[in-house]
């Protein structure tokens, strides 16, 4: 069945506040937090609160009030870890992992904001 979501993943568990983490940003409809094993020196999660599997998920049920606050937010956290291109930043990578193909760990909808170091490039 496409787009089961189990409630009981980490990150929906994390949001009910059963597991802490170190958020950067809370608004109405996002989170952004510290991932548990940065890749990089900044490596924030941005998750909608709503429940979404993927990407193409949250962008096809989501309403357009989720779908505009989660990319403020990811703006915003981009502004507040310095890593903006162009507002004195050295740029970043952001990356989600979706269903079997794209190793995707944890089943909540969630896109990986990389920095503060090069990080070559990379398509796959
Ligand atoms: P993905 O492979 O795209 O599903 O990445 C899942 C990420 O979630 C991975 O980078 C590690 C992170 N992660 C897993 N469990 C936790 C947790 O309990 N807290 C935090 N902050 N991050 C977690």
């Amino acid at each position: 069945m496409p787009y089961a979501y189990d409630p009981q993943n980490i990150f929906a568990r994390i949001l009910r506040g059963e597991i802490p983490n170190k958020t950067l940003l809370e608004t109405e409809h996002t989170l952004a937090f510290h991932d548990i094993a940065p890749q990089a020196p900044v490596h924030v999660l941005v998750i909608p609160k709503g429940a979404y599997v993927t990407y193409d998920h949250f962008a096809r049920d989501a309403s357009d009030a989720e779908i505009a606050d989660f990319h403020r937010a990811v703006a915003k956290v981009c502004e507040l870890t310095g890593v903006q291109p162009g507002e004195g930043g050295e740029g970043f990578r952001a990356i989600t992992n979706a269903g079997d193909h794209g190793a995707q760990e944890v089943p909540h909808f969630h896109l990986h904001i990389l920095g503060g170091r090069p990080l070559g490039r990379m398509l796959a």
